[in-house]
């Protein structure tokens, strides 16, 4: 297992220096974010960043996202240019050392979430989604930092209609189309793909989500059986629906995890919930179950905590601030230590 942590750039207020001293993390996960969707990465550019990143003592395996074109997600005759230049971002990618891109096949929207400061019963606050007040916003105009684009509004407006009518079955011949047209890339550049479950996994204003639980994943890699096709596996998304098991599911796919997103939730109702300190005690989620998996199956990917709560008076981008996600660090690196001496012994 490797410990990452997720780093916004040089525009993140989280310094690099301050990453590098939470015990454990050996790398960050970040991205560049201010090219447009669609365009290949420039090798300069990605050059400057892992420069930056390694020259705070960090490591630059793992990216998180490079954000898919809509036009591959509408399966539109524009695709091929947008496959090609992503296939084209993997070489160059590969070639820094990176090993693992993280990225969804969400259309339009990334993670949704209804109220980013609501408040704990220990005083802190967290992100919460509640589904009833979901269903009263208006898609065409939300914005969630944290969501690697967003749109203008004429743009939301454009792209809500072209999706209109898309089913489920056609968005995942979409998915599988890009992938085997980017797979070839990835097993020459030696950079694994991680997809990011839905969050939460179900449909969002009409528009259909495919990566929800076992049976995409099933699906998925019947599709594609190459072993760069992997998954991101993260516990807050999945384990927003209680038909998921996780820990069943990280010990069946283990060999297909390339990447953990290791963070919690509490439940509220049947479609509602908040999210809480990372420890299995603090909400829905047995993440002490999940580690215990993921290392007994084999795991050897890279893990990162996940979105914090905002605790000691941070104001820093909802669910991205430092200390409470390296609380999350510290307490993951002790499951694993612990699982992984108890499996040696
Ligand atoms: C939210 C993140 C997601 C994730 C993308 C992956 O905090 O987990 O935005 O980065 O869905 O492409």
């Amino acid at each position: 297992m490797k410990m990452t942590f997720r780093w916004y750039g040089p525009s993140d207020p989280i310094p690099l220096t301050y990453i590098r001293e939470i015990p454990g993390v050996s790398g960050v996960v970040t991205a560049i974010y201010d090219l447009p969707v669609g365009s290949a990465w420039d090798a300069c550019r990605i050059a400057a960043l892992k420069q930056q990143v390694n020259d705070a003592g960090l490591a630059f395996e793992v990216i998180e996202s490079v954000p898919v074109h809509e036009d591959i997600k509408l399966g539109l005759a524009s695709r091929d240019f947008y496959i090609e230049n992503y296939a084209k971002t993997i070489l160059a990618l590969g070639e820094a050392g990176v090993k693992c891109i993280c990225y969804n096949f969400m259309p339009v929207f990334d993670w949704l979430r209804t109220d980013l400061a609501a408040p704990l019963p220990d005083g802190s606050t967290s992100l919460r989604y509640d589904h009833e007040a979901l269903l009263s916003l208006d898609p065409h105009h939300l914005h969630l930092p944290g969501w690697d684009e967003s749109y203008t509004p004429a743009e939301l407006e454009k792209l809500l209609a072209a999706y209109a009518g898309m089913s489920h079955e056609r968005l995942f011949d979409n998915l599988i189309y890009f992938l085997k047209g980017i797979l070839p890339a990835c097993r020459k550049a030696g950079v694994n793909m991680a997809i990011h479950p839905d969050d939460p996994p179900w449909d969002m204003f009409g528009l259909p989500r495919i990566i929800t639980g076992r049976a995409s994943y099933e699906k998925l890699f019947a599709a594609c059986p190459e072993l760069e096709n992997g998954i991101t596996f993260c516990t807050g998304s999945l384990g927003a629906s209680p038909d998921n098991d996780l820990v069943a599911l990280a010990a069946d796919f283990a060999p297909r995890i390339h990447f953990a997103h290791l963070r919690q939730i509490v439940r509220q109702g049947s479609l509602s919930f908040a999210e809480a300190g990372h420890l299995t005690s603090c909400g829905s989620l047995d993440i002490y179950g999940v580690v215990k998996a993921l290392v007994t199956h084999g795991f050897d990917g890279y893990v990162r905590p996940d979105h914090g709560r905002a605790i000691w008076g941070e104001r820093g981008k909802p669910g991205y601030g430092l200390y409470d996600r390296a609380l999350g660090a510290a307490y993951l690196n002790g499951l694993f230590e612990a699982v992984e001496k108890d499996l040696r012994a």
